[in-house]
């Protein structure tokens, strides 16, 4: 009999990696229990090593969490839920689409560094301008390129990049989400895409939820200043405004 599951995550507003498996199972209707770690908490350090052999989230759990059956590293949970749910659409089923998606996660897990470090995924925030060096914005020509040829290929008269919602979508839920924070340039068909990303069930949940996280963690936060205190923007207390829409992305993914 299947196990219930529990996904281990951290902080919504800044955990991108939690973010893809968790929007990944809400999205197609995978039942699960959330656990959050939130970083740099009490909780986090009574618990992190019993609930993650890497210390890292997220972490799938097959029954009890601790004790069950651990899945680490996001790419291998997207595996693991794809052999635990095979009819739920993890992947497409065409096996050429699904090999282009599969392309395009491993793609993203280990490139695009400027990308990922100049913008950390913060969902609560807004830093317009921010980030936009020269070898960040390769990085996005190059992604959104990739998003643009393979909708026009395999994903077209759909707003994802392969038809239906897949993992491929929920790997760059938080590059919208980034994209929302930093607001660089975007073609239009980019721009098109990460609406639609935004505006998924799932992401919608987590992005509500992200927005009434206070913690402020500091590595996350290149352009701002803990509350109280003056440096990087010159004032003593800053808080962002509501996003006028949605989105997401961080810790260094
Ligand atoms: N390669 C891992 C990366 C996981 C990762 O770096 N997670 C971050 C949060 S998004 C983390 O747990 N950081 C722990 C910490 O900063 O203390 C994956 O794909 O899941």
């Amino acid at each position: 009999m299947a196990q219930p599951l529990t996904l281990v995550i951290g902080n919504k507003n800044y955990s991108s990696w939690s973010l893809r498996p968790w929007a990944l199972m809400t999205e197609l209707g995978i039942p699960f229990v959330e656990r959050m770690l939130k970083f740099d908490s009490e909780d986090w350090e009574a618990h992190i090593d019993r609930l993650s052999p890497t210390r890292l989230v997220p972490v799938l759990w097959e029954g009890e969490p601790g004790g069950g059956f651990a899945t680490f590293d996001t790419s291998a949970i997207v595996e693991r839920l794809n052999d635990l749910h095979p009819a739920r659409g993890i992947w497409p089923s065409d096996g050429r689409a699904r090999a282009r998606a599969r392309s395009l996660v491993a793609n993203f897990h280990s490139g695009y560094p400027a990308l990922r470090s100049a913008m950390p995924m913060n969902i609560r925030s807004r830093h317009p301008g921010k980030g936009q060096s020269p070898e960040v914005m390769a990085d996005i020509e190059g992604l959104t390129r990739l998003w643009r040829d393979t909708r026009a290929e395999y994903g077209a008269h759909s707003p994802y990049l392969f038809g239906n919602f897949s993992a491929a979508d929920a790997y760059f839920l938080p590059v919208a989400s980034r994209f929302a924070t930093y607001e660089p340039p975007l073609p239009a068909e980019a721009q098109d895409y990460c609406r639609a990303l935004l505006d998924t069930m799932a992401m919608r949940r987590w992005s509500t939820a992200a927005r009434l996280e206070t913690e402020f963690v500091a590595m996350d936060e290149p352009y701002a200043d803990p509350p109280g205190v003056e440096g990087k923007t010159g004032q003593a207390v800053r808080q962002a405004p509501p996003p006028a829409i949605t989105s997401t992305w961080s810790r260094g993914a």
